[in-house]
C-alpha cells in the first residue's frame, strides 16, 4: 500500500508515512485460500472525498477499467484488451488537458505509458503472478508501453485474470530529460508538473471469463466514487 506520493511506487512495501488530509491511499492486497491467490486494488481519499484532479482521474481509471471488463470474453486477445485500455486512457487524458494529440497516435508513441506504465493485468491461479503469461512462441515486446504486460494470450472460458489499469505521477519518468524531450509536444507539461506528489490510482478486480463475457469476482468491494465516499463517511463517523 502507499499513500500520497508513495502511491506512485508500484508494489511499494508499507512505510511509516503518516496519512495526510488530501492524500489518496492505494492498497493492493488479496486473500489466499488453499494455495489459490487473489489480487485486488482499491484507491480512496483520506479526507473522505475525492477532490479536483483526484476525482477526474479516478473516474477516468474507473471508466477504463469497466470498459475493459465489458470487452473481456473468450477469444479476446489480452494484449488487445490492454491496448484498447491504453487508448481509452490516452483519450481521457487528452480530454483532461494532460496529453495532446490523437489518442491512437499517442499510444503508438507510448505517451500514455508515462502515466500508465504497467500492463492491464495478469492471470491468477496458484500465486498471483506465476500462472499463464505469454502464449508459447510469443516474445514480450520491448516497447515502453507493452514490455510489462504479463499476459499475452487469447482469453478462454474460466480463465481468471486481473483487470487493473492505473494512473500515476512518477517523478522518475516525468523528470527524465530524455522523455521530456521525446514527449515535448505530446504532454501538457504545464498541467502535469503541478501534479507532483499526486501519487497513484489503481483499480483492480479479479475477473472470471464466462461463455459470454466476464464475471467480476471482487464486485462486493466498493469502487464507484459515490460508494467509496459513502463508505468513508460511515467509517469517519464511527
Ligand atoms: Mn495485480
Amino acid at each position: 500500500m502507499g499513500s500520497g506520493p508513495n502511491g506512485a511506487i508500484l508494489h511499494i512495501a508499507p512505510t511509516g508515512r503518516v496519512l495526510r488530509e488530501g492524500d489518496i491511499v492505494m492498497v493492493d492486497a488479496g486473500a489466499e485460500m488453499d494455495g489459490y491467490a487473489s489480487d485486488v486494488s482499491r484507491t480512496w481519499p483520506v479526507s473522505g472525498r475525492f477532490e479536483g484532479a483526484q476525482r477526474d482521474l479516478y473516474q477516468l481509471v474507473l471508466n477504463v477499467q469497466e470498459a475493459a471488463i465489458a470487452s473481456a470474453r473468450p477469444g479476446k486477445e489480452y494484449r488487445e484488451l490492454h491496448l484498447e485500455a491504453c487508448e481509452r486512457m490516452a483519450r481521457g487524458l487528452v480530454d483532461l488537458g494532460i496529453l495532446r494529440g490523437d489518442p491512437a497516435s499517442l499510444v503508438e508513441r507510448d505517451a500514455h505509458a508515462l502515466f500508465f506504465p504497467h500492463g492491464l493485468g495478469h492471470m491468477l491461479g496458484l500465486a498471483t503472478h506465476d500462472a499463464g503469461g505469454c502464449l508459447a512462441g510469443r516474445a514480450p515486446s520491448d516497447r515502453f508501453g507493452l514490455k510489462w504486460l504479463r499476459a499475452d494470450l487469447p482469453l478462454q472460458e474460466n480463465y481468471v485474470v486481473t483487470i487493473e489499469p492505473g494512473f500515476y505521477v512518477i517523478d522518475a519518468l516525468l523528470r527524465d530529460p530524455v522523455r521530456r524531450e521525446r514527449y515535448r509536444d505530446a504532454v501538457n507539461w504545464e498541467r502535469v508538473d503541478p501534479l507532483a506528489g499526486f501519487g497513484g490510482i489503481r483499480i483492480e478486480d479479479d475477473v472470471r471469463i464466462t461463455a459470454g463475457g466476464a464475471e467480476v469476482l471482487t464486485a462486493a468491494i466498493p469502487k464507484q466514487i459515490a460508494a467509496i465516499e459513502a463508505f468513508r463517511e460511515e467509517a469517519l463517523q464511527s
